[in-house]
């Protein structure tokens, strides 16, 4: 009689002791690489990949343990490159994610002696963006994604910071998480795989530590429920282009959201739909959002496990990504074009080639009037990225910035990639953030 009634409390027991399997996530193996092929093919053809970009794909494929030997040396040979070159004009997240991908893991003939003075400079880097905070109104000389990169790679690369500083520097209350109003899920993300890295190295033995690890708990807490309140119908975090991101940050605090609070499933499901109809055909689009596809985070970065290569039966040379839509027909189409400032707005009509991406329309408008369409453009990570139009700057000190918008509505993709369709009412529009 007694025993029957332990049972069920036998039961709930064991229940609570499997670990919770929050989603199916993708197998190393042969098999399922299907669903993943167009990801790992975009990343993997290196005349996509360029400078900095190689950081985020080389990182992203050493925690799937996808690349052989081969391809990888290709990859670290550029990121060593572009860090040793140009050390001094990468901004700090860009250093921070050479790091990361330099050191996810280690090669047999590695010589560990560059990780040092890398993460030297990324100290004297986020110690230039806190100055900058002080300087000018608590903005960074970046933004709060590359602070929580720089503070991720100096947690695991043993970097010297301040957890008083970052427990106050990460309240999730700061501007910095928020652009025009709405919480960034990419920055909040990033942050909370931060924040996570920095409560496992702290021990509470010393006093303050524990009350840094009280804000930091808190912190964590409400990054994770501001992800969650971004959480669609469809299941995607934020936008696609952050649920990846945001996965990662789930699957690293399980313990501070109800399981009944994500269907990881669903988001799965929703991502996978959306890899098929072409939407990761940026290399650092397709390497954000690969680790989180196979159950893996940025925390699973360790510079003393031995790096796994996978088949690396993927082609460098002759596979290619999905291009970007090539034009069905060769006809032209006629979309609107403007330039807002504040009151002031010119207003153009430009005909384009089908299939043609915001920037063409750009282009073509600055052709015909070059002092009111004039433009200056820089290669980001996620490409071309509009830094000034009519000669007016984007400046981060003051948070402005080109915004683009379609219909009155922000667009979630940048000029290099969103594709115009016939009537469109195109705008660049000098917002701040
Ligand atoms: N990466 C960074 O430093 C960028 C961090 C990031 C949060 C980033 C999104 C997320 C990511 N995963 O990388 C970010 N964008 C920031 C910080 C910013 C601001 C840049 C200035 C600063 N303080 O550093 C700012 C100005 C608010 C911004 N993004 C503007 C824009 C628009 C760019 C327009 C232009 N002038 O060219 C745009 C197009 C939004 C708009 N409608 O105007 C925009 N961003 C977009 C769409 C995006 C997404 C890109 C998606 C895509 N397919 O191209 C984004 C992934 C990203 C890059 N921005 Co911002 C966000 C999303 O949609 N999920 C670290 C470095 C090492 O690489």
């Amino acid at each position: 009689m007694r025993q029957s009634h332990q049972l069920p409390l036998l039961g709930l027991l064991l229940f609570s002791l499997i670990p919770r399997q929050l989603c199916e996530i993708f197998e190393v193996s042969k098999n399922n690489y299907t669903d993943l092929n167009p990801l790992i093919n975009t990343m993997i053809n290196s005349k996509y990949t360029k400078g900095i970009q190689a950081a985020n794909v080389l990182l992203s494929l050493r925690l799937g343990g996808i690349l052989n030997q081969c391809q990888e040396q290709q990859l670290v040979q550029q990121v060593n490159l572009t860090v040793y070159y140009k050390a001094s004009t990468l901004t700090s997240g860009q250093l921070a994610l050479a790091i990361l991908a330099l050191g996810a893991c280690k090669t047999p003939d590695e010589t560990s002696i560059r990780y040092p003075n890398l993460v030297k400079n990324l100290r004297n880097k986020f110690k230039a963006e806190i100055k900058n905070m002080g300087k000018h109104n608590g903005n960074p000389l970046t933004n709060y994604y590359q602070l929580s990169l720089d503070v991720l790679a100096l947690c695991l690369f043993r970097g010297k910071f301040s957890i008083t500083q970052v427990a106050k520097i990460f309240e999730p209350g700061n501007k910095n998480f928020y652009f025009q109003g709405q919480f960034s899920v990419d920055t909040g993300a990033m942050a909370v795989l931060a924040l996570t890295c920095v409560k496992n190295i702290t021990n509470g033995k010393k006093k303050t530590d524990v009350e840094n690890l009280n804000n930091i708990n808190n912190h964590i807490k409400s990054l994770i429920e501001k992800i969650l309140s971004q959480k669609k119908e469809n299941g995607l975090l934020g936008n696609i282009y952050s649920t990846g991101e945001a996965m990662q940050a789930l699957f690293v605090s399980s313990d501070y959201y109800n399981e009944s609070k994500w269907d990881c499933q669903q988001t799965l499901d929703t991502v996978i739909m959306e890899i098929h109809k072409g939407a990761f055909r940026i290399p650092t689009a397709a390497a954000q959002i690969l680790p989180a596809l196979m159950g893996k985070t940025y925390l699973n970065v360790n510079k003393d496990s031995p790096c796994v290569y996978g088949p690396g039966d993927f082609n460098i040379s002759t596979v290619e990504p999905i291009t970007v839509t090539p034009p069905l027909s060769p006809s032209q189409i006629q979309v609107n074009y403007s330039v807002v400032i504040i009151e002031e707005t010119h207003s153009t009509t430009v005909s384009v080639a089908n299939g043609s991406v915001f920037l063409d329309v750009m282009e073509a408008a600055q052709k015909e009037n070059a002092t009111l369409f004039g433009f200056t453009v820089e290669e980001r990570s996620w490409g071309p990225y509009i830094t000034s139009v009519q000669g007016l700057t984007a400046n981060n000190n003051n948070r402005t910035f080109w915004e683009l918008l379609n219909n009155g509505q922000p667009l979630d993709q940048g000029v290099g990639s969103y594709i115009v369709h016939e009537g469109d009412n195109l705008e660049v529009r000098w917002s701040t953030y």
